[in-house]
């Protein structure tokens, strides 16, 4: 029992899906604050496997992936002896929690959601129930670790909000379940955008690989893609309105070398944007260097994987199974 002078430790919890090959977006609007935030904070963090299937997955690739992710998980620098790394799927309370959670959670709600109205229509042959509860299986995941902090892009504020409704209105009829998250949402890189289409967001299922720079992607590559990013006819390196490719580019920058916005237009002042790309370039390949290095040993080990998965699925299902007997008490459900 810890005592009321004694502050507990804040836990966090953050998730990635198996969807693709996670992206530099991934990575500087998520990935790269987590190692930093697991040593000061009590830390879970999962490969969303089950989310990944609201769109439909070719099973060999999705299985791939998910060793992938993981490994990735362990190349950012996350320590599996200090830090809880699951598959999601492993851990069955997850999907227990979420169909409890459906029924605490109104359809007018979901609807407003913007990421279900923009993959609905990215996906309209296949608008399947499990893309519209989405959210609610997030909000589970949040809830089951009583995590009081969840870092994210920018982009999961909305569906935050929703596991944060939904935990206060549970809480509200069955009296303090759960803790209520609040969103860590990084200062830079909270949203990395196309590079061909800089008012959407870079993402790993982006069918056009132009825009998209993969964490595993060669130098030349990531070169090549930022030397051909979209941006505008002023020539002239500064953060403005309306010069989205080159904001965006400016972001990236300042998150692989700390700059600021004024020490960055500081920098490349009468320059034009061929010196800043390049510069740029080299950067982010600087920054996804040693990750990709540390990736490609762990990830042609399978034994350590499997070892670490299972470890974490234990380690997750003991907390996550405590708060979901918990819930299942408070609903009526009978335990005998
Ligand atoms: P998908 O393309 O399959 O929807 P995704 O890459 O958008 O996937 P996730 O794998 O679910 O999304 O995201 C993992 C984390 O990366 C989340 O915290 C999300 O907010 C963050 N993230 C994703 N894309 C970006 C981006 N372009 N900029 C900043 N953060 C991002
Ligand atoms: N939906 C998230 C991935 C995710 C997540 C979570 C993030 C699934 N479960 C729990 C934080 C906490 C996304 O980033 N697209």
């Amino acid at each position: 029992m810890e005592s009321v002078t004694e502050q507990r430790k804040k836990k966090i919890l953050s998730c990635i899906q198996p969807s693709g090959i996670p992206t530099l977006g991934n990575y500087l609007g998520a990935l790269k604050n987590w190692p930093p935030l697991a040593e000061e904070f009590d830390g879970a963090f999962a490969v969303a496997d089950l989310h990944a299937i609201t769109v439909r997955q070719e099973p060999a690739k999705l299985r791939r992936q998910t060793a992938e992710v993981l490994a990735l998980l362990l190349a950012i620098g996350l320590d599996p002896d200090k830090t809880i790394i699951f598959v999601q799927s492993q851990v069955p309370a997850h999907a227990q929690l979420a169909w409890v959670l459906n029924c605490f959670t109104q359809f007018g709600e979901m609807s407003r959601m913007t990421q279900f109205k923009d993959k609905s229509a990215a996906h309209a042959d296949n608008v399947n129930v499990g893309l519209f509860a989405y959210p609610v299986l997030m909000a589970a995941d949040i809830l089951l670790y009583q995590a009081d902090l969840v870092p994210v892009g920018a982009d999961q504020k909305q569906h935050l909000e929703i596991a944060r409704d939904i935990a206060n209105r549970f809480n509200g009829i069955y009296g303090d379940v759960f803790t209520i998250p609040d969103a860590y949402i990084g200062k830079s890189g909270e949203r990395v955008m196309s590079l061909q289409n800089p008012e959407k967001k870079m993402s790993k299922s982006d069918p056009n690989p132009k825009g998209t720079i993969s964490i595993f992607d060669a130098p030349e590559v990531i070169m090549k893609k930022v030397k051909s990013a979209v941006t505008d006819s002023e020539a002239k390196v500064r953060f403005a309105e309306g010069k989205d490719g080159i904001n965006n580019l400016m972001g990236i920058y300042s998150c692989c070398t700390g700059l600021s916005m004024e020490e960055i237009e500081r920098e490349f002042d009468g320059k034009g944007y061929g010196d800043f790309k390049v510069r740029v370039g080299e950067a982010v390949v600087e920054e996804l260097r040693p990750v990709r290095e540390r990736y490609e040993r762990i990830i042609s080990d399978k034994a350590y994987l499997k070892e670490v998965a299972e470890k974490g699925a234990e380690a997750a299902s003991g907390i996550a199974d405590r708060t979901l007997k918990k819930v299942m008490k408070k609903v009526g459900f009978w335990i005998p």
